[in-house]
């Protein structure tokens, strides 16, 4: 077969024989597979990351020493003044079609076992509504926003980064609920791309005979993903100056929020990070710090627990400033980052279950982990900020990720329902209206952040009652299939 003994050789110059070890078994299509797989995955490339990787490891704990806290900016201590003039600058942004929106979705969410991504899954909201619905209505009501202020009806364009685990399926919801109303031209998939998963002796895992492990390169391969797919050049094209990129999975997650971008487009900021008070140094959460002049978010999942619990003199942790994964780029600092340091970007070692052939030769999931996967992690960009803004924002309004199963109590499912709805009650008790009975939901078709519900004051509303804009009374929305 074509091919095929440079194969055996290239892999016996790497020590990755093992890779074909039972082509003799595999049917000549199957073969056929195998060696375009392998062909198309640059193996002494990956080798060169995998050695890195283990030395970005080690380079992780030596500036754990070196890290200091990093200045925060409160945004409740603003007043009000300021915040209005942030938001007006903000909307204004978006009326004049500067703002695109990327959403990161190509996670594999494996803590919460779905087959399917994340931002398709119903919440168990009284409205069915998902969490790309919930978003993409966000967008839906800002533009309109920024148009009763400025006249403009601008376009916000909405990317979605997926991975192979991701991409068909969320192009398809997407396609069936008509893009939630946004026009299907604003709406950008872009897949980001994959790296093989290793064994801890740095071999390569075979998932089946005739394939290798592959898994998604991590948030930090949005870089990458943005030059190779062409959407950097296209939003650039566009018209595009600011960028708001967020996870997927959090439910209160305020889209493009106009506070956060009017405020670094005065400020100047070039690279900006939302963060919530930690108050718990085991909370999931990476801690944004400085080390040197340069920022740097530590993830949760690095940080040795003594410098996660250290305290201040006033006894609150030192590292406090919780990464939320909701961060406002410029698109020039985009360009900057994807064309010329994308290459020197920090690798993170994940050690995790990667299902491979047995040996007996059948497929076996391990029950801990076997392998490691290999990712880049989106903040790592940081450090490439010219001008950096630490944000802190009310966790009540603006964080509840859906992480885990609903058993797990923490970060699922309810715990975000919950979250959003205590909020929507807050809204309605601060515009004069009752809630009973608990529960009540607001559309983001009818407000965005709690304005615009006069309506609500005298009334009362019960448990799981749903507040709709006119639209969709009307019944004209898109429907969910
Ligand atoms: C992320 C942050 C963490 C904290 C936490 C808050 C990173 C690296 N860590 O941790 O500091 O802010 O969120 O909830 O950002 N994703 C992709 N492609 C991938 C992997 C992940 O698009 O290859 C997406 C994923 O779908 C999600 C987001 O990135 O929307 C965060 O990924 P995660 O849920 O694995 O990150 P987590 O919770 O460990």
């Amino acid at each position: 077969m074509d091919g095929f003994l440079e194969m055996q050789n290239l892999l016996s110059e790497y020590q990755q024989s093992h890779l074909l070890k039972y082509s003799g078994e595999l049917t000549e299509s199957e073969r056929k597979e195998l060696l375009e797989q392998l062909q198309s995955i640059d193996i002494k490339e990956v080798l060169k990351l995998y050695e890195k990787a283990q030395t970005s490891a080690g380079e992780n704990k030596i500036c754990d020493s070196k890290m200091r806290p990093v200045k925060v900016e409160i945004e409740k201590d603003l007043n009000e003044s300021l915040l209005n003039e942030y938001f007006s600058v903000g909307l204004d942004a978006i009326a004049q079609s500067q703002v695109a929106v990327i959403v990161l979705s190509g996670g594999q969410a494996t803590r919460l076992g779905l087959p399917y991504p994340k931002g398709m899954c119903p919440v168990g909201l009284p409205s069915g509504k998902t969490l790309f619905q919930i978003q993409a209505e966000r967008i839906r009501k800002l533009i309109k926003l920024a148009k009763q202020k400025t006249g403009q009806e601008g376009r916000v364009i909405w990317c979605l980064m997926t991975s192979e685990a991701t991409d068909l399926l969320t192009d398809k919801f997407l396609k069936q609920n008509k893009y939630f109303g946004l026009p299907k031209e604003n709406v950008k998939l872009f897949k980001q791309h994959q790296l093989p998963c290793f064994d801890f002796d740095g071999k390569i895992i075979l998932e089946e005979k005739d394939s290798v492990a592959l898994a998604p390169d991590g948030n930090g391969g949005l870089y990458k993903a943005l030059k190779t797919s062409g959407l950097l050049k296209q939003l650039k094209e566009s018209g595009i100056k600011y960028v708001h990129v967020h996870g997927v999975d959090n439910i209160l997650v305020r889209v493009a929020d106009p506070i956060f971008i009017g405020k670094c487009i005065k400020d100047g900021i070039d690279c900006g990070a939302k963060v919530v008070l930690k108050t718990d140094p085991k909370e999931p959460l990476g801690v944004i710090c400085q080390i040197e002049d340069k920022y740097q978010v530590i993830e949760y999942s690095e940080i040795p627990p003594e410098t996660a619990e250290s305290k201040d003199e006033d006894g609150q942790l030192k590292f406090s400033a919780g990464n939320i994964c909701s961060h406002f780029f410029t698109l020039d600092f985009l360009e900057r980052v994807s064309n010329d340091h994308e290459d020197s970007l920090g690798l993170h070692i994940a050690k995790k279950i990667v299902t491979h052939v047995g040996p007996d030769g059948d497929k076996f999931r391990p029950t801990s982990p076997n392998g490691i996967k290999i990712e880049k992690f989106v903040f790592d960009a940081f450090v490439y900020s010219r001008r950096f803004l630490a944000w802190r924002v009310e966790r009540g309004t603006e964080f509840s990720p859906v992480k885990n199963s609903d058993v797990s109590k923490t970060d699922c499912f309810p715990t975000a329902r919950r979250a959003l709805m205590a909020l929507h009650k807050k809204w309605i008790e601060s515009n004069g209206g009752e809630v009973k009975g608990g529960a009540v939901e607001i559309s983001p078709l009818l407000s965005y952040g709690g304005e615009g519900l006069e309506e609500v004051k005298g009334k009362t509303y019960g448990d799981r009652d749903v507040l709709l804009a006119d639209e969709e009374r009307a019944d004209d929305s898109p429907t969910e299939t």
